[in-house]
């Protein structure tokens, strides 16, 4: 039986982001993935779909999480990886201000030691305070941090755009958050 839409993008995001080895999936360099091994692979360990669910799923995820390559080949997740992944975008001058959604019980850790990516290879940072919200909410009590990506941008540190809006940058020290 084929998997539901939400299921489909939950078990793309955990191959794609975290165990390509639950299907034996191997990930290129900068995350790309055989979309043919993938659905083989998958099918074979048991998640049936095939590339037409895939691309729909593509298509239609709300935070344009995957990304197809021009050739319609190749997928990979747009950010969000715990596996190592070099994702190959240059460097950016940010918005003079993102944001960061949390939970209440993070932010004392998080005012000691600045935003760290934790689990993933860098940290996540939104254009607008209402997707940070979003993104707070998922963890509990929901708390926004402003970053001064302008001062953070002046003194050297590097910001990415990711293909699908998301900014990333290897850390946050404490002096560039303020609560929003
Ligand atoms: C927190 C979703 C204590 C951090 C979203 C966050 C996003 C600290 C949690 C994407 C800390 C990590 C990423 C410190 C950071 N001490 N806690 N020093 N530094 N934290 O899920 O940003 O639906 O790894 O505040 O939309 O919540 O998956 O990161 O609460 O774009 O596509 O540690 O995931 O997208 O949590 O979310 P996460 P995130 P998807």
């Amino acid at each position: 039986m084929s998997i539901d839409r939400t299921q489909l993008s939950k078990f793309l995001s955990l191959v794609l982001r975290h165990k390509p080895d639950a299907i034996g999936l191997v990930l290129d360099s900068q995350g790309w993935a055989s979309i043919e091994a993938l659905i083989d692979k998958a099918n074979v360990a048991g998640t049936k779909f095939d590339r037409k669910e895939l691309l729909h799923v593509v298509e239609t995820s709300d935070k344009k999480r995957f990304s197809v390559s021009p050739d319609g080949q190749r997928i990979r997740a747009a950010q969000g990886h715990s596996v190592s992944v070099e994702l190959g975008l240059s460097s950016k001058e940010p918005p003079p201000v993102l944001y960061h959604g949390t939970a209440t019980r993070f932010v004392e850790a998080i005012l000691e030691q600045g935003l760290k990516p934790q689990a993933r290879q860098q940290v996540h940072l939104s254009r607008d305070e209402e997707t940070a919200r979003r993104v707070g909410q998922r963890h509990g009590k929901p708390h926004i941090f402003e970053i001064d990506a302008l001062a953070m941008h002046a003194n050297g540190f590097k910001f990415y755009l990711a293909d699908n809006g998301v900014w990333l940058t290897d850390r946050v020290p404490p002096e560039f958050l303020a609560p929003s």
